[in-house]
């Protein structure tokens, strides 16, 4: 039987699996204690760990940020402060004594869509992660894009007209700013109120969504992207698809393409980070 072991640390969860032949076999999840730094964190991945500690498994980690040789970067402080080129691999390869592959959190997932989700079969394909943050990962020609200076689809940091980035007006941290700031408790009520037809939430939900409908339409015509398979707290949130949809039909026919939800879910990380160990192994 073929196991493997697998983390997704993203900005608001941490979630751990034993995946055995494909499929998730046991799971433990727990809030990121992303405010106390990596060593913290560290601690934390360590101790979803434990109840594995006697299987001498392969581990897969999909990390939020940018990951060059192992290290982790966070750009956005807002997602993860404190990481600037962080040693994780090598600090988890010394505490669990054995070769652990460490990738970008929307780069896992992208490999999981495509080889179990909504990237079956194609050569091109764009996973979007709308969550703490916005990400994405690339699958071009069938290979998972991985760049040496792991800039490899970190769309979050896409430039926005007003100096910001895209994950500034864009993702679920955003959208708990922007909610602050109308009076809202908190994204989740914003998006209620819209959903609820409140027409000054539903123009902040929009926001967000109509700029990464333009960043999804340029991707099209420079990448040939087929589909696009939308995960994340706020992407998988119901309507949020269905939103991003209709935007995107604004747009030329050679800049539309499919745009599906992540067949594998809030999963699709682990299973992406443990194809990835099963690679390295
Ligand atoms: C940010 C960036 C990306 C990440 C994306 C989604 C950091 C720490 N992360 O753009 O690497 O893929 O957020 O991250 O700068 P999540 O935590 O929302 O899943």
């Amino acid at each position: 039987m073929n196991q493997f072991i697998a983390l997704d640390i993203g900005g608001s969860k941490s979630r751990i699996a034993l995946i055995e032949n494909g499929r998730i076999a046991w799971r433990n999840d727990a809030e990121t204690p992303r405010a106390y730094g990596p060593a913290a964190m560290l601690e934390q991945m360590l101790a979803l760990h434990e109840p594995l500690r006697t299987l001498y498994a392969p581990i897969g980690v999909a990390i939020t940020g940018q990951i060059v040789d192992g290290c982790v970067t966070a750009h956005n402080s807002a997602v993860l402060p404190g990481w600037r080129n962080y040693p994780l691999r090598r600090e988890l390869s010394a505490a669990l004594g054995r070769p652990v592959a460490v990738v970008n959190d929307a780069r896992a997932a992208a490999w999981g869509e495509y080889l179990q989700g909504a990237g079956r079969g194609l050569s091109e394909f764009l996973f979007l992660t709308v969550s703490t943050g916005v990400g994405a990962g690339l699958v071009l020609n069938g290979r998972l894009h991985l760049a040496k200076n792991g800039f490899d689809a970190e769309i979050g940091e896409m430039s926005m007209l007003d100096g910001a980035t895209l994950e500034d007006h864009a993702s679920g941290t955003a959208l708990g700013r922007y909610a602050a700031q109308l009076g809202y408790a908190g994204a989740k009520e914003l998006c209620d109120a819209a959903d609820a037809g409140d027409k000054r939430a539903e123009d902040i939900y929009m926001h967000g969504i109509r700029e990464i409908a333009r960043k999804l339409a340029d991707l099209a015509v420079m990448l040939g992207i087929e589909r696009v398979a939308l995960g994340g707290s706020v992407g998988l949130r119901p309507g949020y698809l269905e939103r991003l949809r209709r935007e995107m039909q604004t747009f030329r026919p050679i800049q539309r393409y499919e745009i599906a939800r992540a067949m594998l879910g809030a999963d699709a990380g682990l299973h992406g980070a443990a194809a990835l160990a099963a690679a390295q192994s």
